[in-house]
């Protein structure tokens, strides 16, 4: 399912909201992750401190959120512009992909408590289908 030319259009307006908020979206929603699905904890072990809001959970947060902004600005090519992302998580990290989907679905939960207003129904469902789009060129590079 690919983006239209409407979804582009409400990430980028729902992005230009909620980007000045990038860091604590990503500290909440890796927060969440590692707190609702456990299993996603064995990727950062080497963390000092995997509780909610920590210092390197907050620091990681941010980077991710930076990816997220990546691919908001290679929103017309994904596979193009996450490719060196997409080699990292798979060959370097060794990231099962169906963990993309569990951080991207907790990215959703944070959106919609942090900016109740401009989560709209629409927003929602553009955002939705993005992340689902993000997920699938992070994840190009694995086959
Ligand atoms: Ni992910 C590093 C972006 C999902 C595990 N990740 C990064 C970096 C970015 C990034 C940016 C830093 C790259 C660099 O150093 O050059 N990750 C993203 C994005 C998503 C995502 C945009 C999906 C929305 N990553 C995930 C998921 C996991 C994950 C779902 C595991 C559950 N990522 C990692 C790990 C690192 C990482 C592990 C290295 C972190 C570290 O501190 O060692």
């Amino acid at each position: 399912m690919s983006l239209t030319a409407k979804d582009k259009a409400a990430v980028k307006a729902f992005w230009a909201k909620a980007s000045s908020k990038a860091e604590d979206i990503g500290c909440d929603a890796l927060s969440r992750m590692l707190v609702v699905y456990p299993q996603t904890k064995t990727y950062f072990s080497h963390w000092k401190d995997l509780s909610p809001g920590s210092a390197p959970v907050r620091k990681h947060g941010k980077t991710v959120m930076g990816g997220v902004a990546l691919a908001v600005s290679n929103i017309d090519d994904l596979n193009a512009g996450l490719l060196n992302l997409s080699e990292l998580h798979a060959f370097t990290l060794r990231v099962d992909p169906a963990n993309f989907k569990i951080l991207s679905h907790n990215i959703l939960v944070v959106l919609s408590i942090m900016f109740p207003e401009d989560f709209t129904p629409e927003a929602h469902v553009a955002m939705d289908k993005f992340l689902a789009a993000l997920s699938r060129a992070l994840a190009e590079k694995y086959r």
